[in-house]
């Protein structure tokens, strides 16, 4: 059986070409409700009704995990949503929070995302049941979703935005920063160059598909056979933007889609 991921639109993608490496001979089935993104601005109870149909749509399919590949949906209704189904569902946080831990050294942590994955303080919930005496600062910066899917990563517009909303994060003397959203590795080398090399960033994408691995092998849910691996991609609007963009995020044709 495949194994189910979803997000708000395209910004998933980033954290499925993560899988697709980690885990090259399972399939996998997509869905982006590019009808309705952005969540970032949305209420909990608005997103976690919209993670609730993204997951019956993708139990339709068959599958045997889900990953929450959003930061905001996984923020809003993660823990909601485990507790009614009884495939594994994770999120894109644990994984994160997790490296960020080991990779801090001064215990001050800066975490970027939408509105709603800083103002949930989803991250920071989650750090402090590891490490109390941990500080986090949280920053949303949601002009990068828009500069991300323009392409516009690596110019000045990119820069300028970075520095506006990052500079105090820098001031406030943190070693490594989250990219809490799944649109900011694509802008990655702006944020470094904004921030400085004494920064290190957390991609938590990676770990997120290094998490799945392992519960899939302890779960004995692992794909064994070695066969070329079958993805199909679902939107909710006009398949023709995600394609193009879509592309870009996942360095990779996308081929079947509805
Ligand atoms: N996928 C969203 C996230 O990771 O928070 C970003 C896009 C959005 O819905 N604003």
């Amino acid at each position: 059986n495949p194994i189910g991921v979803f997000d708000s639109g395209i910004g998933g993608l980033t954290v499925l070409k993560e899988i697709m490496n980690v885990l090259p001979f399972e399939d996998i089935v997509y869905f982006g409700d590019t009808a309705r993104v952005p969540y970032g601005s949305r209420s909990a109870q608005t997103v976690t009704k919209y993670a609730f149909q993204s997951i019956n749509f993708l139990q339709t399919k068959g599958v045997k995990a889900i990953v929450i590949a959003c930061n905001t949906a996984t923020a809003r209704s993660l823990s909601i949503v485990q507790e009614k189904y009884d495939i594994p569902i994770i999120g894109v946080i644990n994984a994160g929070v997790k490296t960020a831990l080991e990779v801090t050294k001064n215990k001050k942590v800066g975490v970027i995302g939408t509105e709603g994955t800083i103002g949930s303080k989803a991250y920071e919930i989650e750090m402090k049941k590891i490490s109390n005496d941990i500080t986090v600062v949280g920053k949303a910066c949601p002009l990068f979703v828009p500069i991300a899917e323009e392409g516009w990563a690596d110019t000045d517009v990119a820069s300028l935005t970075a520095h506006k909303y990052l500079d105090d994060v820098k001031k406030s003397g943190i070693d490594s920063l989250v990219l809490g959203c799944t649109h900011y590795p694509l802008l990655a080398n702006t944020i470094q160059k904004t921030v400085g090399s004494d920064v290190q960033l957390v991609n938590p994408a990676r770990e997120t598909a290094k998490d799945l691995k392992c519960i899939l092998e302890k779960k004995g849910l692992l794909n064994e056979k070695e066969t070329g691996p079958y993805y199909e991609y679902f939107v909710s609007d006009d398949p023709a933007k995600f394609t193009s963009v879509g592309q870009k995020f996942l360095n990779r044709d996308i081929e079947k889609i509805n």
